[in-house]
């Protein structure tokens, strides 16, 4: 090609600015390089640090947008649910169904029976699931889910301890520590804001020591960590308990700070010294529950409490366990007894996000200290409208909400904890919950895969009258609708998307291709919805632009919006580096904590006036059913984790084949494990316990520890004629229920492993 012919082709491409907004951790630019109205290719941010630069899921985004497998038009469902097989219909035609349905759903029964299942698929503020909400609401409301898989456990500690989410330094503060705790993180793969990977791994370069603890070696541990402490999965409680017990023995705790802002102290220490239970909760106990040697626990906690400040990096994956809350405020209680809080380059713990300022999160903001007034709850309950879902308005608040009070979220009795739904579909109001179900409306989200026990997903799904689903693919969820509504991807509208954690930009997604094939934004689907609804499209039939500057206007640190769309990010100047509870600090008179004593508590009044088993006022150690010294244990003797990978952000790009390729889909075991079963690697196995049976071939690996197995979660669930999952999905095997705080327990399932078959036998049969 000459090169004249090149400044042609170059002249052809228009380079849009837009971004990548999955649920990752991230949220980031791309630059759309499109020719002929096609795609053909993504640049990323190659500026000035800090730069807010894709990674290989995002850049890989385009192999998703033009998938051939992608829903092109509307459909009905013609076989099964489940099945797969949908006739096509029109636009007209599908959403006449629904709205006919919907009518006569909410005629029937009410509207609590329509469950409004919403997922993580698009992070932007307009598409996704805001309009179904928007719309729903205007339809009279829908029964509304509580609890954040990604951080329930974590969320109830923090209110707990320090009665806010509020609790994280802004990022760059991590350079001002001298020692980092990685403790059950991943940021290298999960991202948590787009600079921290890098922003370790400069820290580590300047000095920094760096620790993981985490039962497998994952990509932090090798690129980012000094040293890797493997500890057994669902037992981190007992190791900070016992460090606590190292620093309070050798008297290093920061006893001017404990004095002075908290509450609770000496009965979390007579717990420690095992004054009730005779069992002192030194390193030696804590060997045997953890496999951590005592020795490497003893010098963790003195070197942890000797180089001050140091930031306890407490991931949420330790914390997506059948009792996360405790290890979450264990974690909380060591920074607190080391007077790690509110200083530069220390950590609370706490919710893990990483505020650049007060400002940044406003339902934080609000300060409520000392006791509740029999008024004031009455106020708090009566202001309990959660954005205007007509089902949940005044309702009373669930009797075990902690945060209820407290500016937490999902306070309402009329909601349903995500991860006991299947029990609330097939129970209703017989079975103790707030309604009976008959219709789900679905969007971006993969429920049946996400969720826990998809075997009772199936069934669950099953028996509901009608199933609406907004959807990209047909995804294992989508099988079970009964109008699927073809939905387009970020390349194809207009969003912005507020960084995960909240770190100080935002991304403008300029529209860079028109909506392939048959398909339609959220927005579209519930503004022409709302019509043959009757009902008032309210927001819904202004224009993206109109709504995108409606919903930043609130937004200070925007300064310019018009900026920010030419440019595709906002970057906001920050004069300060945001510490939490400086102030708190600095001055605990004027500046008290928003718990109910004003101080931090490592013993939570609120939390002992409940009265809830397995829910204690201090955090403690505690084993249960699905733990590895449970009964079960017997018959299952290995721990399943499912924590989140590179390849995938969750479900949502299962299917690009570059990501395939960057990490197969395998369950990790160790060769100790495997060798017991006669299993090498490449052999096909079956993991399985009493809740279904996957099957995948085995990824022989000491990066695993022995007596635990790893099966990322996101693959699809696919299962054969005798319903064993040959799609490898985790939640085949993990349980639906939920911890007394609320926490997700999908890292705590027992499984067994067995071969399959072999390797060789392959193709060869
Ligand atoms: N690539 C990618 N990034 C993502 C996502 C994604 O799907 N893909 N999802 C995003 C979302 S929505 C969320 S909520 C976050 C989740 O972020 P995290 O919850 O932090 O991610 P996980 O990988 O589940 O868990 C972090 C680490 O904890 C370890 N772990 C699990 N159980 C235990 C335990 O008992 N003890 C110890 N010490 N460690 C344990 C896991 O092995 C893992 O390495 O990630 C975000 N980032
Ligand atoms: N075993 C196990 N399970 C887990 C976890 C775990 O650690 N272990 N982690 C949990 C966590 S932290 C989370 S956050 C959840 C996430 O679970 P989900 O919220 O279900 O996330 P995805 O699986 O990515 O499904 C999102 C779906 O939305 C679709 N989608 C994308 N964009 C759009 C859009 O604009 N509109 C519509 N209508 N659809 C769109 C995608 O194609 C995809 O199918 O998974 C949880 N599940
Ligand atoms: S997947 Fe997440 S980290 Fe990767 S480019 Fe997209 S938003 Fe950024
Ligand atoms: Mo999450």
């Amino acid at each position: 090609m000459n090169k004249d012919n090149i400044e042609i082709e170059k002249s052809d491409i228009k380079i849009i600015n837009t971004g990548c907004c999955h649920d990752c951790g991230g949220r980031c630019t791309l630059k759309a390089h499109v020719k002929d109205g096609k795609i053909i290719r993504f640049e990323t941010d190659n500026g000035e640090d800090p730069q807010l630069r894709a990674c290989l899921r995002g850049r890989a985004y385009r192999q998703k947008v033009y998938h051939p497998d992608r829903l092109k038009y509307p459909m009905r469902r013609i076989g099964e649910r489940g099945e797969g097989r949908f006739e096509r219909i029109s636009w007209d035609e599908a959403l006449d169904i629904v709205a006919n349905k919907m009518k006569e759903i909410k005629e029937k029964y009410g509207n609590s029976s329509i469950l409004f299942v919403p997922g993580s698929g698009n992070q932007g503020m307009l598409h996704g699931v805001v309009p179904v909400g928007l719309m729903l609401n205007q339809f009279g409301g829908y029964t509304r889910m509580w609890g954040a898989p990604s951080y329930e456990g974590a969320l109830f500690a923090s209110m707990a301890t320090y009665g806010t989410m509020m609790t994280g330094n802004a990022r760059e503060d991590l350079f001002n520590s001298k020692l980092i705790i990685m403790w059950g993180w991943n940021p290298a793969n999960t991202i948590w804001d787009p600079g921290t990977p890098l922003m370790l791994a400069k820290g580590r370069e300047k000095g920094i020591k760096i620790i993981n603890i985490d039962p497998i070696f994952t990509d932090s541990a090798a690129v980012l960590a000094d040293q890797w402490i493997p500890i057994r999965p669902g037992t981190d409680t007992a190791m900070l308990i016992a460090m606590a017990y190292v620093i309070i023995t050798g008297n290093l705790q920061d006893q001017n700070f404990i004095d002075k802002y908290t509450v609770g102290y000496d009965k979390y220490k007579a717990y420690i010294m095992g004054q009730a239970d005779g069992i002192p909760k030194t390193p030696q106990w804590a060997e045997e529950i953890t496999k951590v040697p005592a020795e490497t626990i003893i010098s963790l906690a003195k070197e942890y409490a000797l180089n001050k400040p140091a930031a306890l990096m407490a991931g949420w994956g330790p914390a997506r366990t059948a009792l996360g809350e405790q290890y979450s405020r264990a974690a909380n209680v060591l920074c607190v007894i080391t007077g790690n809080i509110g200083i530069d380059g220390g950590y609370a713990s706490g919710f893990m996000r990483a505020y650049y300022s007060r400002e940044t999160v406003s339902s934080t903001r609000k300060k409520k200290t000392g006791p509740i007034k029999q008024e004031e709850k009455k106020e708090v309950e009566k202001k309990q409208t959660p954005r205007g879902n007509p089902v949940d308005f005044r309702a009373p608040p669930r009797i075990d909400a902690l945060h209820k009070l407290r500016g937490g979220t999902n306070p309402a009795s009329t909601r349903i904890h995500f991860n006991e739904y299947y029990d609330a579909i097939l129970q209703g109001r017989k079975g103790g919950y707030p309604a009976d179900l008959k219709m789900a409306y679905i969007a971006a989200e993969n429920r049946l895969n996400q969720y826990s026990n998809v075997n009772k997903g199936v069934k669950a799904l099953k028996s509901l009258e009608f199933i609406v689903v907004h959807e990209q693919f047909m995804t294992p969820t989508a099988k079970f609708a009964d109008i699927l509504l073809p939905v387009n991807t970020f390349m194809e509208r207009n969003d912005i998307a507020v960084p995960w954690l909240g770190s100080p930009y935002y991304i403008y997604l300029n529209k860079a291709i028109d909506s392939l094939y048959e398909s339609k934004s959220d927005l579209e689907i519930c503004k022409e919805l709302s019509k043959k609804l009757g009902i008032e499209p309210g927001l819904l039939n202004l224009s993206e632009d109109q709504i995108l500057r409606i919903f930043t206007s609130p937004r200070k640190d925007i300064k310019s919006y018009d900026e920010m769309k030419r440019d595709g990010f906002y970057k906001v100047k920050v004069d300060e580096t945001f510490v939490a509870f400086k102030e708190q600090i600095a001055d605990p008179e004027n500046n008290p904590f928003p718990t109910l004593s004003g101080k931090i508590e490592i013993y939570c009044e609120h939390i002992a006036e409940l009265n809830i088993p397995n829910m204690p006022p201090i955090p403690k150690y505690l084993s249960h059913e699905e733990h590895y010294d449970a009964p079960l244990a017997k018959k299952y003797p290995l721990q399943l984790l499912t924590s989140h990978n590179k390849r995938r952000t969750h479900s949502s790009i299962n299917m690009i084949p570059w990501l395939e390729e960057v990490e197969p889909h395998m369950v990790w075991i160790n060769p100790v494990d495997a060798e017991l079963r006669k299993i090498e690697h490449g052999d096909l196995v079956d993991i399985f316990n009493d809740r279904g049976r996957v099957r995948i071939p085995a990824n022989v690996t000491e990066r695993v520890i022995p007596g635990a197995v790893v099966i990322y979660q996101g693959a699809w669930y696919n299962p054969n004629e005798e319903g064993v999952d040959v799609g490898g999905c985790g939640n085949v095997l993990t349980k639906d229920s939920r911890s007394p705080g609320g926490a997700f327990p999908m890292n705590s399932a027992l499984v067994q492993v067995e071969l399959y078959s072999k390797k060789e036998s392959e193709g060869s049969s």
